[in-house]
């Protein structure tokens, strides 16, 4: 068995037993939001293997987990290799948790070999890209890039809690925030791993690929503000029935995005009637509205078109409508020359060089605002992936591993 696969199936059993933490006391299914006890079991557990490998462990303000590996040479810059530990609900096992123990891999197999590199190595498990409880992504790598808005600490979630009260609860540490920013003038690039979470890689059987531009987003919240009713003495002509509205909006935004092609796509993945009842005609409907798109344009376009489309609804079934953008972000292009690097790893292990545009967000974003940040992606299972049948083969990741490894070296000469 090849060195690499040995080393994958070692990291694949961690992901397994970092699998069993969630919030789910049934384990049933694996749920680590932001911030939630779950989360902290299962960033210890992660901290303590940073710190088997050799790494000098730290947990910033925001809850994330970094480790540095410093180099002998004075004044050095930092390389990041990083992902996400947190998860979406009901998750797979490999979205975040896979590109944060490949990259120990990584460092373990650096740390066992010696090998003495130019720039210092961190390696960061960012406590929040999912956004799932305070609707806002990022929040962990937006601290260490420095583009964290204070503001943010006032969001709350669907209990009411805001992010300040959250980085209380887990340790955290608010007013350290500011200083918990990798500075801009230390960074020497960036590298996240991660699985493609898209069919392509699937599809075409290649086991990795570079990504050469991440889409951007626009998330959205929609509230339809209609008029509570007996379900059974309201006549059709006379009712302002929320739900009504939002699924007609919902329909509007699937045939539109349908109508742009593959660039754009919509999706409504949350949607709640306060006070809901069977006999009752919805008075209320809150849903969330997730644009994206690799082009800045389509996105802008979409956005407004959509815009208007909602207001038409509701001012033809005479409702009141709310739209609150929630948060955007611009599609980011990776770096050419780190991609250069990247793709002759993969030549050179024997692999066709694809450059794929990944539709997920990924904190490689915030992180191409400060230094040259690029992504390998991953073949996983079907592209499946926000669903507990994703899966990847330990093959693919083995391979993955190599490349990486090479590109690491790439790295080190280029820096030498
Ligand atoms: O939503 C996304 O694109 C990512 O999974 N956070
Ligand atoms: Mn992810
Ligand atoms: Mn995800």
């Amino acid at each position: 068995m090849s060195d690499y696969l040995t080393r994958t199936n070692h990291l694949l059993a961690r992901i397994d037993a970092l699998a069993t933490i969630s919030e789910d006391a049934t384990g049933a299914t694996v749920t680590r939001r932001f911030g939630t006890p779950a989360f902290v079991r299962g960033r210890a557990l992660v901290q303590g293997w940073f710190e088997a490998a050799g790494l000098t462990t730290r947990l910033d303000g925001i809850g994330n987990l970094r480790g540095r590996l410093a180099s002998r040479r004075p004044g050095a810059k930092t390389f990041v290799l990083a992902s996400h530990i947190d998860t979406v609900v009901n998750a797979g096992k490999y979205d975040g948790p896979l590109g944060v123990l490949m990259g120990l891999n990584l460092v373990e197999s650096i740390i066992q070999q010696g090998i003495e590199l130019p720039f210092d190595l961190e390696l960061m498990a960012f406590s929040d890209e999912e956004g799932v409880r305070f609707h806002t992504t990022y929040l962990g790598s937006k601290v260490v890039t420095g583009a964290f808005e204070p503001t943010l600490l006032q969001k709350t979630d669907a209990d009411g809690i805001t992010l300040a009260q959250a980085l209380a609860g887990m340790g955290g540490d608010a007013a350290a925030l500011a200083t918990d920013a990798l500075p801009a003038a230390e960074w020497l690039g960036y590298f996240e791993l991660h699985i493609e979470q898209g069919p392509v890689l699937w599809e075409s059987g290649v086991p990795v690929a570079l990504v050469t531009a991440i889409a951007g987003q626009q998330r959205v919240e929609l509230t339809w503000q209609g008029m509570a009713g007996h379900a059974g003495t309201v006549p059709m002509p006379m009712r302002q029935d929320a739900l009504a509205a939002a699924a007609e909006f919902v329909l509007a935004a699937e045939a539109f995005a349908l109508a742009h092609g593959r660039g754009l796509v919509a999706t409504v993945g949350q949607l709640r009637i306060p006070y809901s009842a069977s006999n009752v005609i919805p008075g209320q409907a809150i849903h969330s509205l997730d644009l994206r798109s690799p082009d800045a344009g389509q996105l802008a376009a979409a956005y407004a078109d959509l815009r208007t489309q909602a207001e038409a609804i509701a001012a033809r079934r005479g409702l009141g409508l709310d739209w609150q953008l929630v948060q955007y972000t611009a599609p980011v292009a990776c770096d050419p020359e780190l991609n250069r690097l990247l793709g002759r790893a993969i030549a050179a292990s024997g692999y066709e060089v694809e450059g794929l545009v990944s539709g997920a967000g990924h904190d490689a974003v915030p992180a191409s605002a400060v230094a040259p940040a690029t992504m390998a992606f991953i073949r996983c299972y079907k592209g499946i992936s926000h669903n507990p049948l994703e899966n990847v083969e330990a093959a693919d990741v083995a391979a993955a591993l190599a490349v990486a490894e090479r590109f690491l070296l790439e790295l080190k000469d280029k820096y030498a």
